[in-house]
């Protein structure tokens, strides 16, 4: 089961999860710095201050990449050490880091895949209105300019944002991550900026020069608790909506669609959406990067009360996962992802795909066999994806090394290389050596 020449192989991390060194260099508080000190907002009380010391043990990171045989890393870069207040000049110290992390990977040669934004918003910026304003979204693409003029000369490729449907359902929506809002209209309103963000952000890179520009959502694989029941077939719609088209369309395929508009329009009035803000969103991409754990099961239920994270869902049930789960309690199903990328393919022809996370937490005992499993048998969903005429370029594991797992704390572990806390000593897991020995080959035993 060979993959096809070019195709990238690399793993993704994120600025929160792993540099730690929250207070080094003139780096600002973060939306989730306020978050996970805030009593009871994550397990155990973890935060982000020390993570995986990234921040100053990358050398050994990288060269752990290298021993992998990794073709590309992708990691995020924290607004609040480039701009600590979100707006303003760039804080010199804080372009320094990624400036040696981009240096040491491409001397390892490792191409450095950037995201500009994975969930860390200058506290200022919340402070001002947060996503909810139209104002961060402005802020969002002087700081992105600031980023690629110090990196755009030795990084191709560029992805604005990291999963908004996260930022803006979760942080604004039901509040279990940061800024931990509750407040549907914000949430609508967060999509839109988010989404506003992107597009002023990829017009100026392109201008720019960028090589390559991208946005990384996790489009959900909707699925019906019963094929036959028009009831369940109304929810794929209602969810698929709320979920993925509020985000493709407008990127991809020139507009939101209406039926999102009208439920959208139940929460708050529409006058966030000014007149050509949709052509901006719509700026050429040249990749869609696609994050995928588990699939979405919904069914229309009478009286159930909808899911939390998406707001006037009442009337769809949301079952519990049936089959196997990680430790995360997520439902594995490989063959939803090859459903999820054929539908991309299909639905926005013309428009290369990147899984730029896919992997899963599981309690670390043994020889690692539930991960290997588990990323062995989303590879094959995407090879067959790819045989089906998807545009698959490549595939990033989800993640590199153990880190703090938002409102999980470092309870959940997602690395192929196991963090001990206590020590910073990082040891390759089993999936590690199994996923080197997959890169070198570039192809999985049929
Ligand atoms: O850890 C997260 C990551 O930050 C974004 N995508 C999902 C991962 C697992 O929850």
């Amino acid at each position: 089961m060979r993959f096809p020449d070019g195709f990238v192989w690399g793993a993704a991390t994120a600025a929160y999860q792993i540099e730690g060194a929250a207070r080094d260099d003139g780096r600002g508080p973060s939306i989730w710095d306020t978050f996970s000190r805030t009593p009871g907002k994550v397990a155990a009380g973890h935060t982000g201050d020390v993570a995986c010391d990234h921040y100053h043990r990358y050398p050994e990171d990288v060269a752990l990449m290298a021993s992998l045989g990794l073709r590309a890393y992708r990691f995020s870069v924290s607004w609040p050490r480039v701009q600590p207040d979100g707006s303003g000049p760039a804080n010199p110290r804080g372009l320094d880091f990624y400036d040696r992390l981009v240096d040491a990977l491409l001397a390892a040669g490792i191409d450095p895949l950037v995201t500009l934004y994975h969930w860390d918003l200058p506290q200022s910026l919340e402070d001002n209105g947060g996503w909810p304003a139209r104002d961060t979204a402005h802020r969002f693409a002087d700081y992105a300019t600031a980023v690629y003029r110090r990196l755009g000369d030795r990084v191709r490729g560029w992805t604005t944002l990291n999963e908004p449907w996260c930022a803006a359902y979760l942080g604004y929506g039901s509040g279990v991550h940061a800024p931990g809002r509750q407040d549907a209209a914000a949430a609508f309103r967060s999509v839109h900026h988010l989404l506003l963000a992107h597009g002023l952000a990829a017009t100026a890179l392109r201008a720019g020069g960028a090589g390559s520009v991208a946005i990384t959502l996790n489009p959900a694989a909707v699925l019906p608790a019963d094929p036959a029941s028009e009831a369940d077939a109304h929810a794929v719609r209602v969810v698929d909506g709320l979920h993925n088209r509020v985000f493709l369309d407008p990127l991809l395929a020139g507009g939101y669609p209406p039926d999102v508009l009208s439920h959208i329009a139940r929460f708050t009035d529409l006058s966030h959406v000014q007149e050509g803000d949709e052509k901006t969103i719509g700026a050429a991409i040249d990749m869609l990067g696609v994050n995928y754990y588990s699939p979405t099961y919904v069914a229309g239920r009478p009286g159930a009360p909808g899911g939390g994270a998406y707001p006037g869902t009442e009337d769809i049930h949301f079952p519990p996962p049936s089959g196997p789960v990680t430790g995360m309690g997520w439902q594995i199903e490989p063959s939803a992802l090859t459903t999820l990328l054929v539908r991309l393919h299909t639905d926005y022809p013309d428009t290369p795909l990147m899984i730029t996370e896919n992997g899963a937490a599981f309690d670390d005992t043994g020889p690692d066999h539930d991960r290997i499993s588990y990323l062995d048998g989303h590879l094959r969903a995407v090879h067959a994806a790819i045989s089906r005429g998807a545009d698959v370029r490549g595939y990033l594991v989800w993640s590199l090394l153990d880190n703090f797992e938002w409102h999980d704390g470092y309870a959940k572990r997602f690395g192929i290389i196991h963090v001990d806390y206590e020590t910073q000593r990082r040891t390759p897991k089993h999936s590690a050596m199994w996923y080197r020995d997959v890169i070198a080959s570039g192809s999985l035993p049929a």
